[in-house]
């Protein structure tokens, strides 16, 4: 491990490989390591998407877990916290109007260039995990993009890092204190209401249909045949 760096009440510690810094925060958590320790790691060899998908980890890009100990009402909202306070950093340091799919996926012209992964959302802490595709090539085959190629030069992770953070906590204290004004600053930032979609649910159903909304608790409120569906958790497609 490299050494900490103490910063304000950010604690960052940086580490040049890892498998995946989501275990490496979650082993600091369960050692009691307050909030806003924050895991970063050059490259990660085992980094990790949602529900075990993979998540390319090469150097360049920006890979961070912090870890949090959220009050109850926030949990829900975590992932969405972090993907907003992204595109705050975003717009602040490169004039970029990011856009957010449903739930966190973090969009420019529709390509992918993050994804935030929440873990631990119940029990005693949470580990925010976020992966910012900055200076590395995106993966092949897919929608995916890096800031360098929308900015057009390489940029400095440092500053991306820290921009990050301080929006990232702004957010955080403000899903504590005001929820409704987070949920309806993400929702001017999500493309995915008025869309026809269709919703893989973690139970393995389908539905589709026109998204109309987000919930307080960030479900996705799906229109189908007649009658509206709360998704909490799932993936979405958009539809032509
Ligand atoms: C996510 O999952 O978007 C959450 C990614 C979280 C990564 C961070 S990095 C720091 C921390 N440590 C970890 O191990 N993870 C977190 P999901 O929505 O499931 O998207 C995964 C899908 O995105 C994959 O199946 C690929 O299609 C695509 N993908 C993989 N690597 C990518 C990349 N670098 N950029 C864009 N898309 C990628």
């Amino acid at each position: 491990m490299a050494p900490s760096i103490e910063d304000g009440s950010l604690r960052i510690l940086r580490y040049e490989k890892v498998p995946s810094t989501m275990d490496v925060a979650e082993e600091l958590a369960e050692k009691g390591e307050p909030e806003w320790t924050v895991v970063v790691a050059e490259e990660q060899t085992m980094g990790r998407g949602r529900h075990g998908r993979r998540w390319e980890s090469p150097r360049g890009g920006l890979w961070l877990s912090v870890i949090l100990r959220p009050p109850l009402h926030v949990l829900p909202i975590l992932s969405i916290t972090a993907a907003l306070a992204l595109c705050d950093a975003l717009s602040l340091l490169y004039d970029i109007d990011a856009r957010l799919k449903w739930p966190n996926d973090v969009l420019i012209s529709g390509y992918k260039v993050a994804g935030i992964l929440v873990k631990g959302v119940s029990g005693a802490y949470s580990i925010v995990g976020v992966g910012v595709n900055v200076n590395n090539d995106p993966p092949r085959g897919i929608k995916a993009t890096s800031l360098k190629a929308v900015v057009g030069r390489e940029l400095d992770l440092d500053e991306l890092l820290k921009t990050y953070l301080e929006a990232f906590k702004h957010r955080y204290e403000q899903a504590i204190d005001n929820p409704e004004k987070l949920l309806k600053d993400y929702k001017e930032k999500l493309d995915t209401i008025g869309k026809r979609v269709r919703a893989l649910l973690v139970t393995g159903d389908v539905i589709k249909g026109i998204a109309v909304d987000v919930t307080e608790a960030g479900a996705l409120v799906i229109y189908t045949d007649g009658k509206l569906v709360e998704v909490i958790a799932g993936e979405v497609e958009y539809l032509r």
